[in-house]
């Protein structure tokens, strides 16, 4: 692999809001001080501070919806200006809902992106099917154009603006699908490759197979989002919403630097790291050195160096 010769640029998002668990707002320091700035020659847009909006009634299902979408608003200015200092964009999370924001701040830069979703979760509820009412289960729904009449008049987002097309949207790793999210991937066509198609045909194929279905018939900047659940547990326990079956470390790097290798990473963001789950300080290791090590094969940056 060759070094990726991009500037980089790395924010922190500790959005916690999007789900229950109040840990995951560590996520962005836990993996800061493993060193990743140290071992990176980066520019660092430090952490985001975020607010918690007061009397943040939920709309229909969806739970926090002004602090998270206040977050989101925050986020999707970083990323732009991360992106207009030609930078590629690190976004160091936080819960899943933050790709609300780093999306379309990313799209604001290049409306041409397309999105690698490395996840055991679909992430495509609305807030008329999501049962858990957690909003990292449904950030998909609020970027996917599509479904623009399903997140109408949801209080925090007048900002936003659906910036993705379904077919632009290549799922990795799943295996924790909610019926409706399942109606809504079959009725928008989106390409997936559940864990069970990894496991039947291998991940370098399935690379291949994402690649030639994003890039068939013109090179885009990608959006990796890569939820560290994708992860078997065994791998990255640290997380809140874990799922038995999940890719092996090989399998994750794999993604990783086939991703490097096209030469058109343009963002990333690894979330859902949350380090007051580990149920031991070494597994709270293994998972920061999981994320790190898939920033790491992202940018191009050999492990051993
Ligand atoms: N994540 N489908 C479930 C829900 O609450 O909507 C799980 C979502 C998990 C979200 O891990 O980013
Ligand atoms: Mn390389
Ligand atoms: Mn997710
Ligand atoms: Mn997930």
């Amino acid at each position: 692999c060759k070094r990726f010769n991009h500037k980089i640029g790395i924010v922190g998002a500790p959005l916690s809001k999007g789900q229950k668990k109040e840990g995951v707002r560590k996520g962005p320091d836990a993996i800061r001080n493993a060193k990743l700035l140290e071992k990176l020659q980066v520019g660092d847009y430090s952490n985001l501070k975020f607010v918690e909006v007061l009397g943040d009634e939920p709309f229909k299902s969806a739970r926090w919806p002004r602090t998270v979408g206040a977050a989101n608003q925050k986020l999707s200015q970083a990323v732009a200006r991360v992106k207009r200092d030609d930078r590629l964009c690190v976004t160091l999370g936080g819960d899943h809902s933050l790709a609300i924001g780093s999306i379309s701040g990313h799209a604001m830069f290049h409306s041409d992106l397309c999105v690698v979703w490395v996840d055991a979760h679909a992430d495509i509820n609305t807030p008329d099917t999501s049962t858990t009412g957690n909003m990292h289960g449904q950030p998909l729904s609020f970027l996917i154009n599509e479904l623009r009449d399903k997140v109408e008049n949801v209080p925090g987002f007048s900002w936003l603006a659906p910036c993705l097309s379904a077919k632009d949207i290549v799922y990795i790793g799943l295996r924790d699908v909610d019926p409706e999210e399942k109606k809504i991937i079959k009725k928008l066509g989106i390409k997936f490759f559940s864990m069970t198609e990894v496991k039947q045909l291998g991940i370098q194929k399935v690379m291949e197979m994402t690649s030639d279905y994003l890039f068939s018939r013109i090179q885009k900047p990608i959006h990796l989002s890569f939820d560290i659940d994708a992860f078997d547990p065994s791998l990255a326990p640290a997380t809140g919403t874990p799922v038995e079956g999940g890719l092996t470390y090989e399998e994750g790097i794999c993604i990783a630097c086939e991703i490097h290798k096209t030469g058109l990473l343009s963002a990333m963001d690894i979330v859902e790291l949350n380090p007051e789950l580990g149920k031991t300080e070494e597994e709270v290791t293994l998972t920061v050195n999981t994320g790190l090590a898939v920033i790491k094969t992202s940018l191009g940056i050999n492990n051993k160096e």
